[in-house]
């Protein structure tokens, strides 16, 4: 794709719809240049943050990027787990059509193939230094399980279009415990040769089911008592790793470093910094300066954290005299968890806090609670400041990342991005037309104008494992009127027969959709 001007008065033909834009601000819609730095965080929920309306924790650091950008209020990840949601952002293509894209183990292979077309590329394409640093969670190596973690791995997201990588091969409750620096172990230990299975222990090796005595910094509350690292028992086995291991409580200085070097390595050029932190998945295990800093305990703590590691990004962008012309991303992966598997308090401390906001649901949940997240968009040299209600989701940042950059999408990649650059500068009020979101169990709804529509499934309503959070399934179809309510309480599809039939036929389009679309000309539902 190629967003030229001419295109972009295409684009204008759908703004007029949502209000004129003036000619002089659509030519600055395009042709920049600016650094853009994702700031992807793990599983904070729209009412985690103060400039959400929380006034349990104080994020001061946020609140600034906030009152310096847009604040989005109905944006969208685009799945309720990570690994789709991240899928989808990075790649442009909905998970449902894509297999493997479940929450991944930590020795999943690589689920993004070299030959498909990211996020990351794009901005190579245009000349950008590229990283992606943090939590990862799509995989790496050729194939599942059978990584060498002792020698550079095949099939890393440096051949994603990433030029500089360290990573979390998943997520901090799974192993291997250790960092990957441009596919190979960071600070490799040769005296402890890494194993890693999914399947069966190593001989020898303790547990969190069989020595709960080891468990000295956290225990688990369901699950997660596989191999013990750090006092923490997790998902997966592993032996080895010796000074390589991670300490859980270094995880969000080491990934701020990582960013930081990163970025004054690059301060003269153009870059893209995909930064995933950690916070504030679990295990929840802060630095001891962010200990008993929140009064919710190490969840709240967690949150501080991610709040000081946006202040470290924006304070360096500051210094480097770079902040201006550097646009900035916040959002979440998926709604957020209260007690997600660690006897952490985080239920007993939450006290009248709403991780969800006013939503209904979380984490997991085909109700908005679990899809619906933060998502700031700061620019200060372009974006006027301000909020904004336009439907958003993360399956849009290729295509409005090639928009504002005139990059060139390759055809049949990234099928299911749209140009939304206009509602994610602010210009435009309304944004889509309608979004996708995906629940843990792959059942599809959608959000359009007041309503939201979850498809009919065989789901139970409470979530199975653990966590204690409504799914949002049921046999019937759901239709809620959330402009009214958005608590999703009262189904009305009864009365509403049409737009149930406009919902269900859009979502089987979607699934059996293929081919490149119209990128700018999301299809129009009748309702
Ligand atoms: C679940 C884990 C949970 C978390 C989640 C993935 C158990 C009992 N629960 O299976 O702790 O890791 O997967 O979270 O294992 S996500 O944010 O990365 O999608
Ligand atoms: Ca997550």
């Amino acid at each position: 794709m190629t967003c030229t001007y001419k295109h972009f008065i295409s684009i204008g033909a759908l703004c007029i719809y949502a209000g004129n834009i003036p000619l002089s601000a659509k030519r600055h819609l395009t042709n920049a240049m600016p650094n853009v730095i994702v700031i992807m965080a793990d599983d904070i929920g729209y009412g985690d943050l103060e400039c959400y309306g929380t006034k349990s924790i104080k994020t001061p650091n946020v609140n600034k990027l906030a009152r310096n950008g847009i604040r989005f209020t109905n944006a969208h990840a685009v799945a309720a787990t990570s690994t789709p949601s991240r899928y989808a952002l990075l790649t442009g293509e909905y998970p449902f059509r894509k297999k493997n894209t479940d929450v991944a183990a930590g020795n999943a292979g690589m689920i993004i193939r070299p030959e498909q077309f990211t996020a990351a590329d794009l901005f190579r394409s245009k000349g950008y230094a590229t990283a992606a640093i943090g939590k990862w969670h799509l995989g790496i190596g050729d194939q599942t399980a059978q990584q060498d973690w002792n020698a550079p791995i095949p099939c890393s997201p440096n051949d994603l279009g990433f030029d500089y990588t360290y990573i979390m091969a998943a997520t901090a409750d799974r192993v291997p415990c250790v960092f990957i620096e441009n596919g190979i172990v960071a600070n490799y230990d040769a005296s402890a040769p890494i194993e890693v299975s999914y399947q069966k222990n190593f001989p020898g090796e303790p547990t969190g089911k069989n020595n709960p005595e080891l468990l000295y910094n956290l225990k688990p509350s369901h699950g997660h008592d596989m191999s013990i690292v750090n006092g923490i028992s997790r998902i997966g086995y592993m032996k080895g790793g010796g000074q390589a291991l991670w300490k859980d409580e270094n995880i969000a200085d080491s990934i701020t470093k990582h960013a930081l070097d990163f970025i004054e390595r690059h301060q003269d050029s153009p870059f893209f910094l995909y930064l995933c932190t950690n916070d504030i998945h679990v295990p929840r295990f802060p630095h001891k300066r962010f200990r008993g800093k929140s009064k919710m305990g190490l969840r709240g703590d967690a949150i501080l954290q991610f709040d000081w590691t946006v202040g470290q990004i924006t304070e360096t962008l500051k210094k480097l005299k770079i902040d201006s012309n550097t646009l900035i991303i916040l959002t979440s992966d998926n709604g957020p968890v209260v007690d997600d598997g660690y006897a952490d308090q985080a239920e007993e401390l939450l006290g009248d806090h709403k991780p969800s906001g006013p939503f209904r649901g979380a984490k997991y949940s085909a109700f908005e609670g679990g899809t619906m997240v933060p998502f700031i968009v700061s620019w200060p040299e372009r974006i006027h400041p301000g909020k904004s209600n336009a439907l958003i989701s993360h399956i849009d940042f290729i295509a409005s990342m090639a928009c504002m950059l005139d990059g060139t999408i390759p055809q049949n990649m990234a099928p299911d991005s749209y140009n939304q650059w206009s509602a994610w500068y602010g210009m435009d009020q309304t944004g889509r037309p309608w979004a996708l979101e995906q629940s843990a169990n792959h059942t599809i709804s959608v959000r359009a104008k007041q309503w939201k529509y979850i498809e009919p499934n065989d789901g139970g309503p409470m979530i199975t494992w653990g966590p204690k959070i409504e799914t949002g399934n049921s046999k019937q179809s759901q239709l809620f009127n959330i402009e009214k309510n958005k608590y999703e309480e009262k189904n009305i599809a009864e009365q509403h027969p049409d737009v149930v039939k406009a919902f269900s036929t859009l979502i089987e389009n979607q699934k059996n959709h293929t081919g490149t679309v119209n990128r700018n000309q999301i299809p129009v539902l009748d309702i």
